[in-house]
């Protein structure tokens, strides 16, 4: 499996790990993860200096969903990514943040799978979002949090805090006025260790954004002292990471990331509606010929060694991150017969219909980049 492939496999399984959730608990949002999984994989996968075996690891980048609608978008990252659950004070629980089973109960009493994103009971949220624009505003005050930590601990040739905020947005969250103000604050104290990236995806609950919002949101940031950069294609995982790499390069000033995506038209209906009345199948898959509903290759974990591993991140001698983490190992495993449903795999016994292709041979690594 190349690079590529492996990218494509860890990206559609978020995507179809988000899409049966919400349609198991027959509420929720499944557009909206669905868009933007690519950038979410990239941002975790590529970009953000987070150790999924320390998650509470003072000098971690921090991450906020403020579009918490799109909760299964964080559930599936902490899933595939092994991150590892710590109580309320702070111990490690020796078991994962959030399991398969919890995905599985989506939005039921007890998962650690919420329909929102919610501080402390589930480790790997930073902040309780939901409210729209609620955590973008709660980034901007976690950006100051690092600039005073900064101030007061860092020595010139020392580095301990010197860590990024990264916030995910849509429409709605620039619609509300809390996040204006705390953008306006941001802006004048040209906190550019804050990123925000904005799904512009020109589309809310009620219809499109012509309805009800036609601003010039470039315009405005700029207003307030933001540095605005233009992503095209919100599937383009190298744009995504070049673009990330501009807001790390950018000082003085915070970064609006607008990220355009080219959602299909099936895409940009789901992200408008919620799922909330009852259907008449409600744990029905949502999608063609799929087999297996929940699939994903941390499932096949009892015939295999954990599919998703990632190395550890940690400070060196100077308190700084360098280490860039590529371990890259394939496990091959054996394809049963029964998950499949393609006859010509069944015959053949070899992996030629695409299922086979992503089941016997996947097994992605979550790389994570640090700055040197
Ligand atoms: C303050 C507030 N008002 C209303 C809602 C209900 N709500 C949840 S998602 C949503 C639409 C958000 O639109 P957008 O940010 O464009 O997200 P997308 O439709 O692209 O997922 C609304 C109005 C909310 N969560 N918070």
């Amino acid at each position: 499996m190349t690079n590529a492939e492996l990218d494509q496999l860890a990206i559609n399984t978020i995507r179809t790990l988000s899409i049966d959730a919400v349609q198991a608990a027959n509420s929720g949002h499944p557009g909206t993860p669905m868009a933007l999984a690519p950038l979410v994989y990239t941002l975790w996968n590529r970009v953000m200096r987070f150790d999924p075996q320390d998650p509470i690891w003072p000098g971690r980048d921090r991450f906020v969903l403020s579009n918490g609608h799109a909760s299964m978008l964080l559930w599936s990252v902490l899933h595939l990514t092994g991150t590892q659950a710590v109580n309320a004070e702070y111990e490690t629980l020796g078991r994962p943040a959030v399991t398969l089973d919890d995905i599985r109960r989506f939005r039921q009493l007890g998962s650690h799978a919420p329909g929102h994103p919610e501080y402390h009971l589930v480790s790997g949220v930073e902040t309780t979002s939901g409210p729209l624009g609620q955590g973008i505003a709660t980034s901007v005050g976690m950006a100051i949090a690092q600039r005073w930590l900064a101030a007061r601990y860092n020595k010139p040739d020392f580095s301990i805090f010197d860590y990024d905020i990264f916030a995910v947005c849509g429409d709605g969250c620039l619609m509300e006025g809390v996040g204006s103000e705390a953008a306006s604050l941001a802006g004048h104290l040209g906190l550019d260790n804050l990123c925000w990236i904005y799904d512009n995806n020109h589309i809310t609950i009620e219809g499109s954004t012509r309805l009800a919002f036609t601003e010039d949101v470039a315009v405005r940031f700029t207003g307030y002292g933001w540095n605005i950069l233009y992503l095209s294609d919100a599937n383009d995982i190298a744009g995504i990471e070049k673009a990330l790499a501009t807001f790390r390069d950018t000082k003085d000033r915070p970064t609006l990331d607008m990220a355009r995506h080219t959602a299909t038209i099936l895409l940009r209906r789901m992200a408008s509606r919620s799922v909330l009345k009852k259907s008449s199948s409600p744990s029905a898959p949502m999608v063609g010929p799929r087999t297996q509903i929940f699939w994903c290759p941390t499932a096949s974990a009892n015939t295999s060694p954990p599919a998703w591993a990632c190395e550890a991140l940690r400070p060196t001698a100077n308190g700084r991150i360098c280490s860039l983490v590529t371990a890259r190992s394939i496990q091959r495993w054996r394809l049963r017969s029964t998950r499949c449903n393609s006859a010509s795999f069944r015959q053949a016994g070899t992996a030629t219909c695409r299922h086979s292709r992503q089941i016997r041979r996947a097994s992605p690594v979550v790389r994570l980049r640090g700055r040197s």
